[in-house]
């Protein structure tokens, strides 16, 4: 009984010195990161905003693909498609929608070869805040 105890108090302690050891790592981070550009964007499927304008603001994709958009500026912004404000080219685009400054969120898939203009519908005047996605 006593050997019993002393296994269980062993791997408990090994428990501990495990949950410690994932509890000091704290440097690997997840989602988007504060410092993401647009030079440096994870893949071809993402579009940053950041300074009230979009990157790339062209971008190519195979039939199928989702596209994340990242909302790495100060304020909130509402990806659609186009045209505005009816916003009826590609509905699989209006699934991004409303962005707070840090979210990101991912369009349909994208499934029909032609072209999916986008802008922010928060500021449908703003040419920085559209682009194209074209899909093949
Ligand atoms: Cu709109």
């Amino acid at each position: 009984m006593t050997s019993t105890r002393a296994l269980a108090a062993a791997v408990t302690a090994a428990s501990a010195a495990v949950i410690m050891a994932c509890g000091g790592s704290s440097s690997s981070a997840t989602g988007p990161s504060p410092t993401l550009t647009c030079s440096t964007l994870p893949d071809t499927r993402t579009i940053l905003i950041v300074n009230n304008a979009v990157c790339p603001q062209a971008l190519t994709v195979s039939r199928g693909t989702q596209v994340t958009f990242i909302n790495n500026d100060t304020r909130r912004h509402q990806m659609n498609s186009d045209p505005h404000p009816e916003h009826t080219d590609c509905p699989e685009l209006n699934q991004v929608g409303n962005l707070e400054p840090g979210q990101s969120r991912q369009s349909g898939n994208l499934n029909v070869a032609r072209r999916c203009g986008f802008h922010d519908h928060l500021n449908d005047g703003s040419n920085a805040l559209k682009g194209a996605i074209t899909i093949q």
